[in-house]
């Protein structure tokens, strides 16, 4: 996909107005500090488009990227950093979880996983949660760089058990030093935008 133009368009905060947008969304969640901002940063080839840190905590608020004049990437905040008090984290997991169920743009939900450790109990408790809701969504195992080539099948093997993925789920291997996996990513998201994806982006929506 070449990128011709891309900005931030929308900033939400945990009591803001959603955006009516018409078209597609693609949204990244996953722990603070996995790599949600400098994924995006990497699949649009702009250096500081979203913010990034070596801090966790970096992204507060949900951030809408608009891409092409066609299609958004949504930014939001990490879950499970300890240093932001339970009370703001309470309200960042409320502010997800309004934005994933309410989004009537929201196309796949691509939840960020560290290659380097177990899924952590939040990064599970987000899987079942998406499953539960019928959640279209795609793993993604960052930070591939960080392991050996021989451990990263390895890795993908023990993310895939712990999140209790079925056969047919995707997970992709990606590292912003490296590349690996960006085009298997644009290719997932092509095939939505171009409607010739698997699986109807659409299905097992639940309106409410
Ligand atoms: N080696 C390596 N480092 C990475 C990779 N992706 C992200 N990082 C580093 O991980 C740190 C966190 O990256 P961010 O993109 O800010 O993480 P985030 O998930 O947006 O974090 P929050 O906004 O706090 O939720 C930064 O220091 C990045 O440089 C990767 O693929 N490889
Ligand atoms: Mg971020």
């Amino acid at each position: 996909m070449i990128i011709k133009s891309a900005e931030l368009e929308t900033v939400c905060g945990v009591t803001s107005k959603l955006p009516d947008n018409q078209m597609p969304e693609f949204a990244f969640v996953g722990r603070s500090n996995v790599g949600k901002s400098s994924l995006i940063n990497k699949l649009v080839n702009r250096k500081d488009l979203a913010r990034t840190s070596q801090q966790p905590g970096k992204t507060q608020t949900i951030n809408y990227f608009r891409l092409n004049d066609a299609f958004y990437f949504v930014d939001l905040p990490g879950y499970g950093y300890a240093k932001v008090s339970k009370e703001l984290q309470a309200k960042w997991g409320k502010m997800i979880e309004r934005y994933l169920l309410k989004s009537k743009q929201l196309r796949i939900i691509f939840q960020l996983v560290d290659i380097r450790h177990e899924p952590s109990a939040g990064d599970k408790q987000m899987h079942d949660w998406i499953s539960a809701n019928r959640l279209p969504s795609v793993v993604l195992v960052t930070k591939a760089d960080k392991v050996s080539r021989s451990q990263i099948s390895k890795q993908l093997a023990m993310i895939r058990k712990e999140l209790k993925l079925k056969a047919s789920d995707r997970l992709i291997a990606c590292s912003k030093e490296t590349g690996l996996g960006f085009d298997e990513v644009w290719t997932v998201m092509e095939e939505c935008l171009n409607g010739t994806g698997t699986e109807s982006p659409e299905a097992g929506r639940i309106d409410n």
